[in-house]
């Protein structure tokens, strides 16, 4: 296929509407989230072809998850499981503090075992993607992270990581020498500073990240824009200025949008660009997926199209 494969947990999501503690919510817009899967619809919708393997329960949001991701254009690849889907409830307490509880313990995708992983696609993937969610799901779950990479990398598939380090799900210190050994593993990486100081204490953390191998660290820091140090050359690109309604899965777009260009050969400072616009749309809409922009809507924001 040469395009990205991606492989985790996808869950329902009841964003709450508007702004306020639960008991008050007047409503839930109805989402689905999942790092991997977000990203997986990102480079979809970017033109590119993702395939997402996961495990989805034999429940209405285990359909809804594959009905949605299907629609904007991912290949699901859905092994059934006979516990529940994950589901989230988010809420905004405030403008800025977003609270998340998890209803995903036992969940169907926390069952990903290596004996899921078909292994002929991946190792005739264009990239594989992982993050540091999948390995805090479950014994199997991490297993099944590990095989993938390692099977990609005998294919001499490029493998990416997002740290997405939770903190609901494993201490850091737990997270730590895991986390560590899927980056020293990984070609490329994406991690907020926070997440890098789990990985590294260097004063520099994008030299830090490289260090363990990776050659092209992306540091993404939200409204600060992001630093790379790709091939050996250090960039920065400043994020664009945009009305926040949901932040939410920006990290997620953010991946999509440079993954997306290296698939296609794009360069660096290009992949960057893209990336930092993708995540300014991811801002800008509710939910985690489904501001993913298209091409079109790329030149509609940053006003380059020079049709117009
Ligand atoms: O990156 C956004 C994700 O955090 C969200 O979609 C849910 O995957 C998720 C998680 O495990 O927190």
């Amino acid at each position: 296929s040469g395009g990205l494969f991606t492989l985790g947990e996808a869950m329902g999501i009841f964003v709450a509407d508007g702004i306020g503690p639960l008991d008050h919510a007047p409503g839930f817009t109805l989402a689905v989230g999942g790092a991997e899967s977000n990203v997986a619809v990102g480079v979809a919708r970017l033109g590119g072809s993702a395939t997402w393997l996961g495990r989805l329960g034999p429940d209405s949001a285990g359909s809804l998850i594959a009905a949605r991701l299907r629609s904007s254009g991912v290949r699901v690849l859905a092994v059934p499981d006979a516990s529940p889907t994950g589901l989230m409830i988010r809420y905004r307490r405030s403008a800025q503090f977003i609270h998340a509880d998890y209803h995903r313990a036992g969940s169907a995708g926390s069952h990903l075992n290596p004996a899921d992983l078909p292994l002929s696609e991946l190792e005739s993937a264009g990239i594989l993607h992982i993050t540091g969610i999948t390995p805090a799901l479950s014994d199997t779950a991490r297993a099944t992270v590990f095989a993938a990479v390692e099977a990609a990398r005998a294919a001499g598939v490029p493998v990416s990581i997002d740290v997405n380090y939770r903190s609901k799900l494993w201490s850091r210190s737990d997270a730590a020498p895991i986390l560590r050994d899927l980056v020293t593993r990984a070609d490329v990486v994406f991690a907020g500073p926070d997440e890098a100081a789990i990985l590294t204490d260097a004063t520099d953390p994008v030299a830090g990240l490289a260090a363990l191998g990776p050659t092209e660290v992306i540091i993404k820091d939200g409204a600060r824009g992001c630093t790379a140090l790709i091939d050996g050359t250090r960039l920065t690109a400043d994020a664009l200025p945009v009305t926040v309604i949901d932040p939410v899965g920006a990290g997620d777009a953010f991946v999509a949008g440079y993954l997306a260009d290296r698939l296609t050969g794009a360069p660096p400072t290009t992949r960057l660009h893209t990336a930092i616009t993708a995540g300014a749309f991811a801002v800008t809409v509710p939910g985690d997926c489904q501001g993913a922009p298209t091409r079109p809507d790329l030149t509609a924001l940053t006003g380059t199209d020079i049709n117009r």
